[in-house]
């Protein structure tokens, strides 16, 4: 009996312990915020390329897997919200992730309005704790004048 008592002792112990031990959440610096340079709220692009300029203060933008303090890469959410956020942003169509430490990119969207986000990560891809994200902005892109469904142009 006694040994069980030290067993189940030790069990929670080990779980007391485990939310600490394997949490990976890197603290968000002082101060950190990341906004849209581009594209402006509201705006209405044509033809289908967005050019995306990523602001960042506060914190060093730097490739993924960079081990440096107040560091992270951005992320892009593509009409859609991100809330795990104590695991790892997916890489797909709509986490479009710049792990070179890119603070610009040219993205290709359809016709329609979207919804579009920046939310950093650390160096293993998971938000800082608190998360460090910009407001959303929505934007419309419409097909450029004298594109024709068929891909030719007028
Ligand atoms: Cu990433």
């Amino acid at each position: 009996m006694r040994t069980l008592l030290s067993a189940a002792a030790l069990a929670a112990l080990t779980l007391a312990a485990a939310p600490t031990a394997l949490a990976q959440d890197t603290p968000a610096p002082e101060g950190a915020r990341v906004a849209f340079s581009s594209p402006a709220p509201g705006s209405i692009i044509y033809g289908s390329q967005v050019h995306v300029i990523m602001y960042a203060e506060g914190v060093d933008i730097v490739p993924a897997g960079t081990d440096e303090p107040a560091s992270g890469h951005h992320h892009l959410l593509i009409n859609t919200e991100y809330e795990e956020m104590d695991q790892p942003i997916p890489a797909d169509d709509r986490h479009v992730h710049f792990g070179g430490g890119q603070t610009e990119m040219i993205i290709t969207l359809p016709p329609g309005e979207h919804r579009l986000q920046l939310l950093l990560g650390d160096q293993n891809h998971v938000p800082h704790d608190p998360p460090v994200m910009s407001d959303p902005i929505f934007i419309t892109v419409k097909r450029a004048a004298g594109y024709m469904a068929n891909g030719r142009m007028e």
